[in-house]
């Protein structure tokens, strides 16, 4: 069996997609937690100087979202055709497009507030819309079963609600879709055990 490890900091952000796909598979790996303060001195010793990586047999891989599509590959979560597995690509890109979006980075809190404000106000809705229209009536975003865009949208709208809380109230098929991710016992049980950190 391969031997998986996963690089990241304390907190959720890039990494908690492949510990989904980790959880929900049942595929034991190391969480690798990196203090910040101990990060400019290891920085160098990482391929891209970025985390996470992934670790399989001691080989690295770096991109969070390469790292979640592998994972999702091993698990079976990348839909059952080449078209609803470029369906689920293109639906995690668009939630990718949206959290690259947040101003992760302003240090001013005042600028920072009033970039949240405008890119829930501005963006959000367009993004929410696209999802429920995509999602329609059916249980999951593609096809008939789960796949990681649907853990991918849990994962997103877990820290979407930290700097909006509601932000999702008038979808509420997208909260259905959420709650569908979050009763899945492999995933509720990590959701329960992970370290709590903001972000
Ligand atoms: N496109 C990369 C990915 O998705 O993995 C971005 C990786 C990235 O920017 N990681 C940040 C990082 O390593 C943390 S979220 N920051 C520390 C640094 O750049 O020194």
């Amino acid at each position: 069996m391969a031997s998986y490890k996963l690089t990241y900091f304390n907190m959720r952000g890039r990494a908690e997609l492949p510990r989904y796909i980790f959880a929900y598979a049942g595929i034991a790996f190391e969480d690798r937690r990196v203090e910040w303060r101990d990060w400019p001195s290891i920085k160098k010793t990482f391929p891209l100087g970025k985390l996470p990586m992934l670790e399989v047999n001691g080989l690295p891989l770096t991109q969070s979202l390469a790292i979640a599509r592998f994972l999702a590959k091993e698990a079976g979560l990348v839909g059952n055709s080449r078209l609803a597995e470029a369906q689920a690509d293109a639906l995690v890109d668009t939630l990718n497009d949206f959290t690259l979006l947040i101003p992760w980075r302003e240090d001013n809190p005042q600028i920072k507030t009033q970039k949240i404000d405008m890119l829930f106000q501005s963006h959000a809705p367009k993004l929410l819309d696209h999802l429920q229209c995509h999602l329609g009536d059916r249980k999951w975003l593609v096809g008939d079963s789960e796949t990681w865009a649907d853990l991918y949208c849990h994962v997103c709208f877990t820290t979407f609600s930290v700097l909006r809380p509601g932000f999702a109230d008038h979808h509420p098929a997208l909260c259905g879709l959420t709650d569908r991710v979050e009763a899945i016992p492999n995933i509720a049980k990590w959701i329960q055990c992970r370290p709590t950190t903001e972000f």
